[in-house]
């Protein structure tokens, strides 16, 4: 909750957990100066290693679970969220929600609503469209219901979080592009993970959103990929998000969860794009520290560096 403040991301008074989750990007100066040296990148380790890199204050670590207040019944007390985000390019050409790809985590519970106000920093227009969630049309965030923001304008889309939409789940740009398909935001960087939990799911330590598209992870190629950090014990929640063209297939070392819905063990799974699923697992459980890969299964995409680390600290 402290963090969430801190990062200044919200508006005042919002009680939602939001992350600057998994992402390899240049941060803001209130997360930076919140997390020191969370501007830092991968560290420059050429490969698996006996060497654990030093800790770096990844942003890929950094979420705070919505530890919610419940009323007697053990019920979390509905909320709306109002949140703020800015369009906005950055150094290196990415076109990002608040500076970050991907955007920030976006975490809330069943009868929850949003208030997400779009500022657009661009020079084209751009949107935000979501998954899963209820919404009116004019939240569509289409260009062919205008519900996008101009350059230098603004836009509220408005999300009811209703009883039957617990998932994991995105959102995205949808205007941005040669076309009405508006295609062209989400492969350079404006997307994001939206988590609707139920009450009494269990809460992660640490949330990472990872987004697959062409051969990247959150639009990075190894050695530039997340590193993703967790110490020995931690309950670790990744959503995983495919867009872009090809199936992926989402692989980690060393671990293994419960498929949602299911009772099957798994530790692989293969996603079409416009997908997102999510799953904790405990780091290191029965098998210890170490540095886990984390990869796409498709052989091309592997070898063109579509793998990273997940480092599992003593
Ligand atoms: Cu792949």
């Amino acid at each position: 909750m402290d963090k969430a403040k801190g990062w200044g991301i919200l508006a005042i008074g919002c009680l939602v957990a939001v992350a600057l989750a998994a992402s390899g990007k240049a941060l803001g100066a209130t997360m930076a100066s919140k997390h020191p040296g969370g501007e830092a990148t991968v560290a420059p380790h050429e490969g698996p290693s006996d060497v654990m890199p030093p800790v770096t204050g990844s942003p890929a670590s950094a979420i705070t679970p919505a530890r919610r207040a419940t009323n007697s019944a053990g019920q979390v007390i509905p909320k709306v969220h109002q949140i703020t985000f800015v369009a906005k390019r950055t150094a290196d050409g990415s076109l990002t929600y608040n500076g970050t790809v991907p955007g920030p985590t976006i975490e809330i519970y069943e009868g929850d609503e949003v208030e997400l106000t779009l500022i657009n920093q661009l020079d084209v227009d751009v949107s935000v469209h979501v998954h899963g969630v209820h919404y009116k049309i004019d939240s569509d965030g289409t260009r062919h219901t205008h519900s996008f923001a101009p350059p230098g304008g603004k836009y509220l889309y408005r999300w009811i979080a209703a009883v039957g939409t617990a998932g994991y789940w995105h959102y995205h740009d949808h205007v941005i592009g040669p076309g009405i398909d508006g295609v062209r935001g989400i492969e350079q960087g404006l997307y994001g993970a939206l988590i609707v939990r139920k009450a009494g799911d269990p809460l992660p330590d640490k949330t990472f959103a990872l987004v697959m598209q062409h051969v990247w992870f959150n639009n990075q190629r190894y050695p530039h990929t997340p590193l993703l950090e967790a110490k020995l014990g931690e309950r670790v929640e990744f959503v995983v998000i495919t867009h872009g063209s090809r199936f992926h297939t989402f692989h980690i070392h060393g671990h293994r969860w419960l498929e949602r819905g299911t009772n099957r063990i798994i530790d692989t799974f293969t996603q079409d794009p416009g997908e997102s699923t999510g799953f904790q697992v405990i780091a290191g459980e029965g098998v210890g520290p170490g540095q886990w890969m984390y990869h796409c299964h498709v052989h091309d995409h592997l070898e063109d560096g579509m793998f990273g680390f997940f480092m599992v600290r003593p």
